[in-house]
C-alpha cells in the first residue's frame, strides 16, 4: 500500500492519515511529491485524481481525499477501530472532523502548518479568533468527556482515533503561532506533540529544505 503524500512541513492534509496509519502500525510505503514545484501538476497527474494529496493506492484502488483514505484504512484495515465504538461517540467524533474537513477557513489561510517554523505568536483576524475558539470548545468538550469513560483520557475519545489524527495539524498550530489555550487542551496538545508517531513527522519536516512562501507567516 502506498500513501503519496506532500511536503511534510506543510502538508496538513497529508498528515492525518499518515499519522493514523504511523500510529496504528498499518503498514505502507510513503512516496512523496513536492508541492508547489514545477513537476507538480505532471506528478499529480500520475497518481492523483483530484490533482491533490494525500492519495492511497492499494491492490490498484486509488482513495483520494484524507477524509475518504481515513474511512477506508478504518473499514480494511482497522477493523472498524479507527473511529469510537459507541454510536454516540462515533457520530460525535464524524460530526467534529466533517466541521474540521469543511471550514474553518481563517485558521487554515492565516495559519499555515509550518512544522519547523520558529514558535511566535502572529496578529490575526477576528474571524481567526473565531475559529480558534470554536476549535478550543471542541477540544474542550471532548477532553472532559473523553475523561468520564473507562479508557484512557489522553485522546479526544478515549482511544486514539481518526479525530485526533484530524485535529493534529491544529495542534501543530495552535503549538506553532502560540494561541492561548486552557490547561486540558494544553496537556492534549503536549500528549499529541509527543507521540512517536508525530516524533517521526516532525523529524523528517525539519529536514525538508523546500520552502513554500506563502505558507511562511
Ligand atoms: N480535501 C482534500 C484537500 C487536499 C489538499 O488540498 N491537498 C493539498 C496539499 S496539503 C494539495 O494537494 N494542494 C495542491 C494544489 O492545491 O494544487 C483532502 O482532505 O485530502
Amino acid at each position: 500500500m502506498q500513501l503519496v503524500i506532500g511536503n511534510k512541513n506543510y502538508s496538513s492534509w497529508s498528515l492525518r492519515p499518515w499519522l493514523l496509519m504511523q500510529h496504528l502500525s498499518v503498514s505502507f510505503e510513503e512516496r512523496k511529491l513536492w508541492l508547489f514545484t514545477e513537476q507538480m501538476k505532471a506528478h499529480m497527474q500520475q497518481v492523483s485524481p483530484s490533482l491533490k494529496v494525500p492519495v492511497l493506492i492499494d491492490n490498484g484502488l486509488t482513495i483520494w481525499d484524507s477524509l475518504a483514505i481515513c474511512e477506508y484504512l478504518n473499514d480494511q484495515y482497522l477493523r472498524g477501530e479507527g473511529w469510537p465504538q459507541q454510536i454516540a461517540a462515533k457520530a460525535q467524533a464524524r460530526s467534529i472532523c466533517a466541521e474540521m474537513h469543511a471550514g474553518f477557513f481563517a485558521v487554515r489561510e492565516e495559519m499555515p502548518m509550518n512544522v519547523r517554523r520558529e514558535k511566535a505568536a502572529i496578529v490575526l483576524s477576528d474571524q481567526a479568533n473565531t475559529e480558534i475558539q470554536r476549535i478550543i470548545t471542541i477540544f474542550s468538550q471532548c477532553l472532559d468527556k473523553s475523561k468520564e469513560g473507562d479508557s484512557a483520557t489522553e485522546y479526544l475519545f478515549g482511544d486514539f482515533s481518526i479525530a485526533d489524527a484530524f485535529f493534529m495539524p491544529i495542534v501543530i498550530r495552535f503549538s506553532i503561532y502560540q494561541i492561548q489555550v486552557p490547561e486540558n487542551v494544553k496537556q492534549y496538545m503536549q500528549h499529541m506533540l509527543s507521540l512517536p508517531a508525530y516524533k517521526i513527522w516532525q523529524a523528517d519536516a525539519i529536514a525538508e529544505t523546500a520552502v513554500i512562501a506563502v505558507a511562511e507567516v
